[in-house]
């Protein structure tokens, strides 16, 4: 399907396009080398990253991706298991890069809106012994993406690093929406991640930028990213241009994404009046969207298609299951819009 300026892009945060403010401040970038740490722009904006999350150091990586998996190599053997949610992106979205390129297993566990608990995870942590693999790393996903942009309550998560820890496991966050997790919560960011071994967080989702993801933590910790960046290919030049645009996005993408939030609520209000669409409205903490389409009798294939020909786009979840994200580049009456076009595709019957 042609993707044309009049359609309500709905499929994902990672959509929206710079800002004037951005592609000027990209055209203006001071530059560098990057391998040679020399690169300014990059410079300031692992420096910004690292103090609104409290940390010593921070880390631009050029996908979310390759920040999880960095962070990841950083803190395993080959060998190990890594414990995640079955959902999780780590999981399902990353080609299996931590066991192909890492070596780490997968160790899953399901849990209910994504948000897993330390008796869920002490569970799959692997007994000591010799001939058995060893857990090498926890990893959370905060907001968690496929359960629907859930949130974990700060509490929860900060009892599961300091069980993590006493267990001798290090600790990673998905942080790739950290940013929407902390204003549902109405807590920083740096308190929600302070007891994080490891965070990833997402310049190019909600924040708007165009390229980028930032790795935090402490100093030696980011040198030993530095050079598994550097492995797969992720040491970049004059990467100034882009951090220009992420340092925008770290500065004035937080303050907006409540309106993500509520947008994504009035969505999913829209769609759970529609008949044939389940979805419980008050499911929704930030701005993601996953509702049932199963009692319209269409999979959900037939039904991106059939909204898709009145110019909204959503994503599937599964064959019964659409998931729809809100962000800056759709305001509250496209959503709107969105509402009333879906009702009619399903009305319409064609
Ligand atoms: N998520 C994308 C898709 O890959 C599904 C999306 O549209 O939501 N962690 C989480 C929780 C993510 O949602 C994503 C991207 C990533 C990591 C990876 O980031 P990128 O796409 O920059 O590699």
């Amino acid at each position: 399907m042609a993707i044309n300026n009049r359609m309500i892009d709905l499929r994902s945060d990672t959509v929206t396009k710079p800002s004037a403010a951005m592609r000027r401040a990209m055209a203006e970038a001071e530059v560098g080398d990057d391998v040679f740490m020399e690169d300014p722009s990059v410079n300031r904006l692992q420096q910004r990253a690292a103090e609104t999350f409290g940390r010593e150091a921070g880390l631009f990586v050029p996908s979310g991706s390759m920040g999880n998996l960095v962070c990841i190599m950083a803190q395993t053997q080959p060998g190990q298991e890594v414990i995640c949610e079955a959902a999780g992106h780590i999981y399902n979205y990353e080609m299996a890069a931590m066991a192909a390129i890492a070596g780490v297993l997968p160790r899953v566990v399901n849990a209910s809106n994504g948000i897993m608990t330390w008796e869920q995870i002490s569970q799959a942590i692997r007994p000591k012994a010799y001939f058995r693999p060893q857990t090498g790393l926890v990893s959370l996903e905060n907001t968690h993406n496929m359960a629907g942009g859930t949130v974990y309550p700060t509490r929860l998560a900060h009892a599961i690093c300091d069980h993590a820890h006493e267990a001798g496991l290090k600790i990673h966050l998905d942080g790739a929406r950290v940013f929407n997790a902390a204003v549902h919560i109405g807590q920083s960011v740096a308190e929600i991640t302070k007891k994080f071994d490891s965070v990833q967080f997402c310049l190019s989702k909600g924040l708007g930028a165009p390229v980028g993801s930032m790795i935090v933590g402490s100093r030696e910790f980011i040198e030993r990213c530095r050079s598994i960046r550097k492995m797969l290919g992720g040491g970049m030049r004059q990467a100034g241009v882009i951090a220009a645009a992420g340092l925008i996005a770290l500065e004035d993408g937080p303050k907006r994404l409540y309106i993500d939030h509520e947008n994504a609520k009035i969505l999913a209000q829209g769609l759970a009046a529609i008949p044939g669409i389940r979805v419980d409205p008050s499911y929704v903490q930030t701005n993601i969207v996953i509702y049932d389409v199963r009692e319209t009798k269409l999979s959900s294939a037939e039904f991106l298609e059939r909204i898709g020909r009145r110019q909204v786009l959503g994503v599937p979840v599964d064959a019964e299951r659409i998931r729809m994200v809100t962000h800056l580049d759709v305001n509250r009456s496209d959503v709107e819009a969105a509402v009333g076009y879906i009702a009619e595709a399903l009305r319409c019957r064609s």
